[in-house]
């Protein structure tokens, strides 16, 4: 796949223009006073940093991370990645469950965990201990957002209601991910699957005669973790006009909904007959009364599915996902040896072929079978025919142009060594991403409790004492 190359004159050129500028970073979030207007043209004064050295985009921005296991800490990371100053709060002794779950080097954070807490700081809180609630409360009055994926009530249960946060700090935005929204099933623990079978993802996907099917994209935990995301920056955007907090939930059943919109279409599509773009058209079984699982099927108005390439019989990723784009129907005709479907009324029309979907695949896929997917996509794109080769998670991670853009990076961990994890898939142009390594089970407790709330090492020694940072000590348990 291709290269960029990055722009160096533009570079030094920015480099050159940023001498000249402001010191003052603008922190979004936090601002107070509007940004100093230009010459009279009525609009704030634009950086004159050169793009990419203004500071992150949500530089300034505080975040306590209440959240564990995957869906929360998606949404921190992501936030982190962008700049924020997300500080992970986790029991001590114990951390976010995900630490110790599905480990592959021995005493080290699972990759479960590193792939989803990096770039934050890591603070151990007991928040059921009295000298932990204060702690948490200094940390209230100094963060912009509370971000929490507990059971529901949990947060309650540890005297964080809205209430009492709305009161301690009237600018904190409280972000939660909960599996269902208002209803008969809110109060319900859910995970990654229960959301995927619930918001209608699961009864859609999956061959006709087998059963409904999960799928590997995490659209229940990282989906809603996106989700909540947005609803967190629309937040802090709209405090800025009124200068207070407000409550932000996404639930998993409507993330995964909002994915699977288009099966919500289908389904008001039956009633007013059969979706004909639905391979079972073609091979003329009656729908039924709620949208059907589709196979391989393209979602959209243009027909597709996967075809086998060279090598399929060992490699179970020697694939092809093939799109017969109506305007491109011709190429298709000469690429594959069928010149005569171009003129033929049976072939000509995306109507006609409809209900020949089934042979006409079958057609490609004699053809696809004589090359390697990566061949195949190289000939059909040179006549701009849409498709895609199936790639294996070992083919990502080699992928070089991937690492080109930051969407796989590597990074290296004090315990576990070097490890892949996903980059910032949202490029800003005046926004480099920040991506680094998870931190450590309260590797940052003593930094955040002196520089950010400003407690006295004499302070700190009795904070130890009084067990709010630390593990019980099962000895004295024991005696
Ligand atoms: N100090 C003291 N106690 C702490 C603590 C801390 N720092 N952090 C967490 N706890 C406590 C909570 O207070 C809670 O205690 P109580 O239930 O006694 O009040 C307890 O830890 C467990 O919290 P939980 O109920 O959220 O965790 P769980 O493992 O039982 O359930 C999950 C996990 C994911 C099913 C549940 O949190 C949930 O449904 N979350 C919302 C939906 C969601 O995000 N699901 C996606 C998860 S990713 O697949």
């Amino acid at each position: 796949m291709a290269k960029k190359k990055p722009n160096k004159a533009k570079a030094a050129k920015g480099k050159a223009a940023a001498k000249k500028s402001a010191r003052k970073v603008v922190k979004l979030a936090r601002a107070k006073k509007p940004a100093k207007k230009a010459n009279g043209n009525g609009l704030p004064k634009p950086s004159s940093k050169p793009y990419g050295q203004a500071g992150l985009a949500l530089q300034g921005v505080r975040i306590l991370d209440f959240t564990h296991v995957q869906s929360g800490p998606t949404c921190t990371q992501l936030l982190a990645y962008m700049g924020a100053d997300v500080i992970k709060v986790e029991r001590p002794g114990v951390g976010d469950i995900t630490r110790g779950q599905l480990r592959d080097v021995p005493n080290a954070d699972s990759l479960y965990f590193t792939m989803l807490n990096g770039s934050k700081r890591s603070i151990t809180i007991d928040s059921k201990n009295a000298k932990g609630k204060e702690i948490l409360e200094r940390l209230i009055k100094t963060c912009d957002v509370l971000v929490e994926n507990f059971a529901p009530g949990a947060l309650d249960r540890m005297g964080l209601t809205w209430e009492y946060i709305h009161k301690t700090n009237p600018r904190m935005i409280v972000a939660s991910v909960k599996g269902f929204g208002p209803g008969p099933y809110e109060d319900c623990k859910v995970y990654e699957n229960v959301a995927q079978c619930a918001g209608g993802s699961a009864s859609t996907t999956g061959f006709r005669e087998g059963p409904p099917l999960v799928t590997g994209a995490q659209i229940g935990d990282s989906g809603t973790g996106l989700h909540l995301a947005l609803g967190i920056v629309s937040a802090l955007y709209q405090r800025i006009r009124t200068g207070r907090g407000q409550k932000v939930l996404a639930a998993m059943q409507d993330g995964v909904l909002n994915l699977a919109r288009v099966k919500l279409r289908d389904q008001q599509r039956l009633a007013h007959g059969p979706l004909t773009e639905y391979s079972q058209y073609g091979e003329g079984i009656p729908f039924g009364v709620a949208v059907p699982r589709a196979g391989n099927d393209s979602g959209g108005g243009q027909p597709g599915w996967i075809v086998k390439c060279k090598g399929w019989e060992s490699d179970p990723d020697a694939y092809l996902y093939f799109i017969t784009q109506a305007p491109v129907w011709q190429a298709i005709c000469d690429v594959i040896g069928e010149p005569t479907w171009k003129t033929d009324p049976e072939y000509a029309t995306p109507k006609a072929r409809l209900p020949k979907l089934k042979q006409i695949f079958a057609r490609i896929e004699q053809f696809t079978m004589t090359m390697t997917k990566f061949e195949a996509m190289e000939l059909f794109n040179k006549h701009d025919i849409p498709c895609g080769p199936i790639l294996s998670m070992k083919e990502i991670a080699e992928e070089q142009s991937l690492r080109t853009t930051g969407t796989v990076v590597e990074v290296d961990h004090p315990t576990r060594g070097k490890y892949l994890t996903v980059g910032n898939p949202i490029k800003l142009s005046d926004s480099p991403a920040d991506v680094r390594r998870s931190p450590l089970l309260g590797e940052h407790t003593e930094e955040i409790l002196t520089k950010v709330l400003g407690y006295k090492l004499s302070e700190i020694a009795e904070i130890k004492n009084s067990g709010a940072i630390t593990a019980p000590d099962k000895s004295k348990a024991a005696a």
